[in-house]
């Protein structure tokens, strides 16, 4: 068992089985030209906002929830609830009451003035039609805690980075099957968790629409950050010393 991780004193190490994992790896222009092909593919992905009434499969839906279930979580505790519906009844009711709300945020001010002037470029508005043109709508909620049948709750652990990451997965999942989304978040978004009949101990996190983009779709024009602009490699030289206790030399 990893011997590293086992010091003798602390009592809650190699309590657990294992099992032998090999990663596969590649020589270094495969690795490279496996990563190029994959940003290709990524790049490729945009948010959508005018879809498509094509029929999408459960099967196409289960399996990206798979994939996006494989994600990393906090103790293993796999802290996320894909619901699904392709009931048009379902659907008409998430789109009515996501209207709604965003009525109020778009017209009534409860957006301020600077969030509003900030997502102009995306064209965006109060009406939701497409809530209602997609075959499916997956709404992803966080479970906050575990709730057990005796009425114990269990906590869950870094539940928003835990279903960040699923939600990233399921997007990118989707994207490689040829299916469009976009990561709404109608605001507030309460009202999912009665209208989905969810329990208290689960929160509405990401709303997706889910299709395949309208033949005639467009997108805004927007531009990524380039590498430079995200990534800044450490300079030892310039760095802050404050705690910084280098062990060699
Ligand atoms: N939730 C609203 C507003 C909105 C907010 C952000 I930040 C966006 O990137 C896009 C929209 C809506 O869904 O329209």
């Amino acid at each position: 068992m990893p011997g590293d991780t086992f010091d003798g004193e602390y009592p809650y190490t190699d309590v657990g089985e294992y099992v032998e994992y090999r990663q596969p790896s590649y020589g270094e222009a495969e690795t490279l030209e496996r990563g190029r092909e994959f940003l290709a593919l990524m790049d490729g992905r945009r948010s959508v906002r005018q879809f498509s009434d094509k029929p999408v499969s459960r099967a196409a839906i289960d399996v990206a929830i798979q994939a996006a279930s494989t994600a990393p979580s906090g103790a293993h505790l796999q802290p996320w609830r894909f619901v699904i519906t392709e009931d048009p009844m379902v659907k008409r009711a998430i789109r009515e009451a996501a209207e709604e709300e965003e009525r109020v945020n778009y017209l009534d001010g409860r957006m301020p003035e600077d969030w509003q002037r900030d997502i102009a470029r995306l064209g965006t508005g109060w009406r939701k039609p497409y809530l209602e043109t997609v075959p499916w709508i997956v709404v992803l909620f966080e479970e906050r805690y575990r709730q057990f049948d005796d009425g114990a709750r269990g906590k869950n652990y870094y539940v928003k980075e835990s279903v960040g990451i699923a939600a990233g997965m399921f997007i990118t999942a989707l994207h490689t099957m040829g299916l469009a989304t976009l990561t709404h978040t109608p605001s507030p978004m309460a009202f999912l968790t009665k209208l989905l009949g969810r329990p208290g101990n689960e929160r509405p996190f990401i709303l997706f629409p889910i299709g395949y983009a309208a033949d005639d779709a467009v997108v805004p024009a927007l531009e990524r950050k380039r590498l430079d602009e995200v990534m800044i490699e450490v300079d030892t030289s310039t760095m802050g010393t404050e705690g910084f206790n280098p062990v060699s030399s």
